[in-house]
């Protein structure tokens, strides 16, 4: 079987400068239009292989030497890749498999993640070593060489220095401040989410406007900027397919490529629905190429670099702010603390490993758009409603000899906590070549044997008084009443499966419930 990018050409490859006097601009929106235009009036350079002059932009990434096989497809050879946000939970982890799998790795990060989350009072539960260290030991355990900086997104002229300095072939863009329940804080906190996220994404678009224009930006979006339609009605991959219909009053309209409604669920969420609107436009105004990732839910501990070593561990956090819903469930369960359901329970979200979401983003860094491409993957592996959640984790939990009740408790936040879900994530099976490999068992396993080690159960045990949430949607601080406290095992399942499109097979995702 061929990998999933060799069929792509240089009008993909960011090695590739655009020459010839063609005004693209001139041409109109469509591709389509550019690539029929007179044969020999869009020519390229390769900036790799400059001796080779102008040339068409027609070689496949499995005929140019430039492209060699590896893992997950053809890459680049010593693909130059940039991450921003190197420092936190997914910047880390991803910087260092990439080193592994021979890419020049670069990255800044200003220790945003760090500083909020002890601002309020916080810690990563897992240790983490200051950067220094964390750079020596990625050298000295698995031979990896990371170029950093400290700069903050927002410092646009230090930024601009180092990427003209790197030039990096694919910006991974993960400096945001990532959490729902930290920007609903207050007034001063909703701003600075919004602020740091809109903004260093807007200038960071310009940046790349002016000094890679061909570098492909693979952004972190979520699909919680989708929210969870009643109609029931699919979360498309960012834009309703060809043959998308919409009939009003007697009349029929194609809908076909236009980017589907979103209804964010926080003003975190939101930052990133007005990113997804500006990465857009750049992306039609300037022809720059960008995927933008609706990332579902990312869980768990595990990758085989961030394991080599101590002080290669990512960050883990579990605290209300910064702690997503199966951290915190893991957590919960090793202090043998009931399980934390926000609501009924009913509410669904798409799920995904660590180690898998890691491999997704290898493969989508090797396989760029064309530019002028704005193009949208739903980065999901399973959808799970939270109470089944909680299910699987108290069962992991028996196995450790644990024994673990479940408490709904009022609901914090305003989201539907009784909703009908059909995602569709055609992208990565069939165009990346992504299948999914860590089931949610096996990472919730991995999670226990890491967290229960005494060390990090300490830390667990420093900070449980940050486990209930305060934080409530409709500005009041108060801790959420237990509504109920039930053995797993005992409630019946409401009947609503959701669906996970993944193209050939759909998949019915969710186990029953037991009675
Ligand atoms: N929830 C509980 N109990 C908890 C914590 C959360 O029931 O102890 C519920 C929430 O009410 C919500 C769901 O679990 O219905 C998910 O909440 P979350 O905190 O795990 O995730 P969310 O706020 O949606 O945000 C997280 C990340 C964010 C990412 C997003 C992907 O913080 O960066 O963008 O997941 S998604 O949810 O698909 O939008």
């Amino acid at each position: 079987m061929k990998p999933h990018n060799a069929e792509k050409t240089c009008w993909n490859c960011p090695a590739a400068v655009f020459k010839g006097n063609v005004d693209f601009r001139a041409c109109g929106q469509s591709m389509e239009e550019i690539k029929s235009v007179e044969e020999g009036m869009i020519v390229i350079e390769c900036a790799r292989r400059p001796e080779l002059g102008h040339f068409e932009p027609t070689i496949t990434f499995e005929q140019c030497p430039e492209w060699v096989l590896f893992q997950y497809g053809l890459m680049l050879k010593n693909m130059k890749v940039m991450i921003l946000g190197i420092d936190g939970y997914l910047g880390w982890t991803l910087a260092l498999k990439l080193g592994r799998l021979g890419f020049k790795v670069s990255g800044i990060d200003n220790f945003l993640r760090r500083d909020c989350v002890m601002e309020k009072g916080a810690h990563t539960i897992v240790p983490i070593e200051r950067m220094t260290e964390r750079l020596h030991a990625a050298k000295e355990v698995l031979g990896v060489n990371i170029n950093f900086r400290r700069i903050d997104i927002q410092d646009r002229s230090k930024l601009k220095e180092f990427m003209e300095e790197v030039k990096p072939e694919a910006i991974v863009h993960y400096a945001e401040i990532p959490s729902a329940p930290y920007s609903m804080v207050d007034c001063d906190h909703a701003v600075k989410v919004q602020e740091n996220n809109v903004l260093g994404t807007l200038g960071l678009l310009f940046l790349i406007k002016e000094v890679v224009p061909e570098t492909c930006l693979i952004k972190l979006g979520t699909m919680g900027e989708y929210g969870s339609p009643l109609t029931g009605r699919p979360l498309f991959e960012g834009m309703f397919p060809a043959d998308a219909v919409m009939v009003w009053d007697n009349r029929e309209w194609s809908l076909g490529g236009e980017l589907t409604p979103r209804d964010p669920v926080s003003f975190y969420h939101v930052s990133k629905v007005q990113d997804t609107f500006n990465v857009y436009e750049a992306c039609k105004y300037w022809w720059l190429r960008s995927y933008d990732v609706m990332q579902g839910v990312i869980y768990g501990v595990h990758t085989d670099e961030v394991a080599a070593d101590p002080r290669l561990r990512t960050r883990l956090d579990v605290d209300e702010w910064f702690g997503t819903v199966m951290n915190r469930f893991v957590t919960q369960a090793i202090l043998e603390m009931p399980l934390t359901i926000y609501g009924t329970g009913e509410q669904i979200r798409g799920f995904i490993a660590l180690e898998d979401a890691m491999e997704c983003m290898a493969r989508l860094i090797v396989s760029p758009p064309e530019p002028g491409q704005y193009d949208v993957v739903n980065q999901v592996s399973g959808l799970h409603k939270l109470n089944v959640l909680a299910e699987t984790v108290a069962k992991v939990a028996g196995t450790f000899g644990s024994d673990i009740k479940i408490q709904k408790l009022e609901n914090p936040r305003v989201e539907a906590d009784r909703h009908p879900f059909e995602a569709v994530s055609r992208k990565l099976p069939h165009v990346f070549g992504f299948t999914p490999k860590v089931s949610l068992e096996k990472e919730i396993t991995r999670m226990f044997e890491l967290l229960m080690q005494p060390d990090i159960k300490k830390r667990i045990e420093e900070k449980v008084h940050l486990i209930m949430p305060r934080t409530r949607w409709d500005g009041f601080k108060k801790v959420s009443d237990v509504l109920e406290v039930y053995e797993p095992g005992t409630r019946e399942d409401m009947g609503y499966k959701p669906r996970l499109d993944r193209g050939q097979e759909k998949v019915e995702v969710e186990p029953e419930l037991k009675t």
